[in-house]
Formats: structure tokens, C-alpha cells, sequence
């Protein structure tokens, strides 16, 4: 599914040719299970290596390093919120985390990025509602700056692929 300058697919972010590759990390920026496991096992210890001088990241916040061996030049580590039932900034959270990963892209002249869905899994955010604020944040950025030229929202698995696809169906669709 392709939108001008956004797209959804179904694949592993690892692997995308992309100026920078979003990490769905946690608040000690040292590496995890799920994407951010991946992310770390794709681009080789030297990551890890990087990460230790960030000093950590907060929830909603974002911190650029290389990509080392991965495809892409640039990882940008966002820390989603810990879904609690919703009633605890979670929505606001995980908005401050895509726009806090694109601030950094156009700071650092990144033209294509590739997102996962932040939150989503370990920390039990509902795909449904993750990916309508990942759309609607995107849409928001993308009218604001020319900068970026591509945005990917990249799936692990159908069930995810049919909610984002959902998602702009309703946000960017419905104008
Ligand atoms: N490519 C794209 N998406 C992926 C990949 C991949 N290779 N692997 C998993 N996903 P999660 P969170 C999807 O749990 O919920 C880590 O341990 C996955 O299906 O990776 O933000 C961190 O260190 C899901 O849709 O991240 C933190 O401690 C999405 O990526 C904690 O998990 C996010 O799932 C963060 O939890």
C-alpha cells in the first residue's frame, strides 16, 4: 500500500534500504527482545557499543546513532509508553514518540525512515489505536516539512499490515 509519501508493508525493518530505521527500544537504550533485539543482533555489536554513551533515553523521547551493518545509515531509538489501559499519557506518549524520531530525521537531513509499530508488542499498546496515532503523526509532520520524503510503516505480520491499513483508509482517506 503506497500513499505519496507514506507507505505500509509486511516485513522485518532490519532489512529495509532506508536512510534510518526507527528502534522500538526501552528507557536503558541496551538492547531488548522483539524489533530491538533484532535491530542489535542486524547491526553488530558496535550498536551496543554506542548505545552505553547515550546514557539511556525517557518514554517519548528519541536518540540517533549509526546503523553500523545494517542497510540503513541511521537508527533512531524511541521509548513507547508501557500500555496501562490508557488512562496513563499513553496516547500522548506514543505520539511524542513519532514526532520526537522526526524532529531528529529532519535535524539530520534523513529523507526515507522506516518505522515499526512502536509499543505494540512487549508493552501491549492495541495495534489498532498504536497505528492510528503513528498515521495521524506522520500525516502531521509530512505537511509540515518537505524534508522527509518516505515514511514506512513496516508490519511484522498480517494482523498489524490490516490495522495500518485501516488506519489510513480513516485518516488519510477520509479528506
Ligand atoms: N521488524 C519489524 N517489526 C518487528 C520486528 C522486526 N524485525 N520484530 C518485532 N517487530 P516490541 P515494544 C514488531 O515488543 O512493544 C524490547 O525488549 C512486533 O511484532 O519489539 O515497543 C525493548 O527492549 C511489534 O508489532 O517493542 C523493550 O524492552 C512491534 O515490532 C520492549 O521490547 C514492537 O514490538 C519494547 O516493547
Amino acid at each position: 500500500m503506497n500513499l505519496g509519501k507514506i507507505a505500509v508493508i509486511q516485513g522485518d525493518i532490519t532489512q529495509q534500504k532506508v536512510d534510518a530505521i526507527a528502534n522500538a527500544a526501552n528507557t536503558s537504550l541496551l538492547g531488548g527482545g522483539g524489533v530491538d533485539g533484532a535491530i542489535h543482533r542486524a547491526a553488530g555489536p558496535e550498536l551496543l557499543v554506542e548505545c552505553r554513551q547515550l546514557k539511556g533515553c525517557a518514554t517519548g523521547q528519541a536518540k540517533i546513532t549509526k546503523g553500523y551493518n545494517l542497510p540503513a545509515k541511521w537508527v533512531i531509538h524511541t521509548v513507547g509508553p508501557i500500555w496501562q489501559g490508557g488512562n496513563y499519557q499513553e496516547d500522548e506518549l506514543l505520539a511524542s514518540c513519532y514526532r520526537s524520531c522526526l524532529a531528529i530525521a529532519k535535524q539530520y537531513e534523513i529523507r526515507s525512515i522506516a518505522f515499526p509499530a512502536i509499543s505494540t508488542g512487549v508493552y501491549g499498546f492495541p495495534i489498532e489505536r498504536a497505528a492510528r496515532i503513528a498515521v495521524s503523526e506522520v500525516k502531521k509532520f509530512l505537511e509540515g516539512n518537505a524534508s522527509v520524503e518516505q515514511v514506512i510503516f513496516v508490519c511484522f505480520g498480517e494482523s498489524a499490515y490490516n490495522s495500518y491499513r485501516a488506519a489510513i483508509n480513516e485518516i488519510l482517506q477520509a479528506e
